[in-house]
């Protein structure tokens, strides 16, 4: 079978650049290819594009299952797109979980944005490592920066590592809730709450906005105790509804403020710049790991050199010497 022609970078980053939709999706796919020719192409095409990157505010939105985050980033997003903005929409989700099923879902939940004109949704990469799907939605990430997209919204699954990733590639992280069941943090490992610059009570609607407001006072409480993620900024806890739209527009007057205050004291660029380093450091572990994934002789000798060395026959240093043997062939 003869091989694909490789792509014309020029052509791409040019209609990139003027916003072509279509192209905007094909090159995300491109990024997302793990041939190794395609993988030369997509750095090839990040690097022209580079110059049109980070003029975005960028969101990280986590949250348990259910608190409302896909309702919140349509809620949100409509409101930008009205306001003459334009709002890319991307998901981390390392899990196989987001078939093609609970992709569907997401877009009918998120039904204003996606038949929106201004937005852009593309779901999370199909499953793989961790740093691998975060990696190829922060190039995503840039690709929309570069079509002219001044907004970006990224819905991470509220369970595992995916929070960290997320929070390091976006410049505003925020942590959704439900109202009640305030004390214990609702499960969240501490960890998380630390990386948050807002938590944001949603549901405040109906029944639930005494319940919300009580739920947000426990949080503020609780956030008192943390140092703060960043010497210019506190986090505020705010309360409001995805559904009525109460409040959607005081939680976005709180981003622009935080992105004002922090790119006023140079945190934003530096933030921006340790980010960059630690994506660099991630892509080359990534890569570095690969043949531990790809190569077959490799992987068809590793279950009986970890029983080795799980039943003690073998040191794991002699294990690592003959790994990096079979590495160096
Ligand atoms: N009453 C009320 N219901 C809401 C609100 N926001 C979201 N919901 C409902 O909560 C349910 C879950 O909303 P989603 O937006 O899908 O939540 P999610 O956090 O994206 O969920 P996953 O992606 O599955 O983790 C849906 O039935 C929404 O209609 C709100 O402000 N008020
Ligand atoms: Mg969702």
């Amino acid at each position: 079978m003869a091989a694909a022609a490789p792509p014309d970078i020029g052509r791409l980053a040019r209609d990139i650049r003027a916003g072509d939709r279509t192209v905007l999706s094909r090159a995300i796919t491109l990024i997302e290819s793990k041939r190794a020719d395609h993988r030369r192409a997509a750095a090839a095409l990040m690097q022209k594009l580079l110059d049109a990157t980070g003029k975005a505010v960028r969101v990280g939105i986590t949250g348990a299952p259910g608190v409302g985050k896909s309702t919140t980033i349509d809620a949100l997003g409509s409101m930008l797109t009205a306001a003459g903005r334009k709002v890319a929409v991307l998901t981390v989700d390392p899990s196989s979980r987001r078939t093609g099923g609970s992709i569907l879902a997401d877009k009918t939940r998120m039904t204003h944005l996606a038949n929106d004109p201004n937005a852009f949704i593309r779901p999370s990469p199909a499953s793989g490592t961790l740093g691998g799907v975060a990696a190829k939605t922060r190039e995503t990430m840039l690709l929309c920066e570069a079509a002219g997209y001044d907004v970006v919204l990224v819905e991470t699954v509220g369970v595992g590592q995916s929070e960290i990733a997320v929070a390091d590639m976006t410049d505003f992280f925020l942590l959704l809730m439900l109202p009640g069941a305030g004390d214990e943090l609702q499960g969240l490992k501490k960890g998380v709450v630390e990386l948050a610059d807002m938590i944001a009570v949603n549901k405040a609607d109906g029944d639930n906005v005494a319940r919300a407001k009580a739920a947000a006072a426990e949080y503020r409480a609780a956030l008192h105790i943390l140092a703060p993620r960043s010497p210019n900024w506190s986090p505020p806890v705010v309360t409001y509804s995805a559904l009525t739209g109460e409040g959607i527009a005081a939680l976005w007057n709180k981003i622009l403020d935080h992105h004002e205050k922090l790119a006023a004291a140079g945190e934003l660029a530096a933030r921006r710049g340790e980010q960059q380093v630690k994506w660099m450091w991630a892509m080359l572990e990534e890569r570095l790991f690969e043949p531990l994934r790809s190569d077959r002789a490799l992987k068809a000798a590793l279950p009986r050199i970890e029983a080795d060395v799980a039943a003690g026959r073998l040191a794991p240093a002699t294990a690592v010497e003959e790994l990096a043997d079979m590495l160096g062939r």
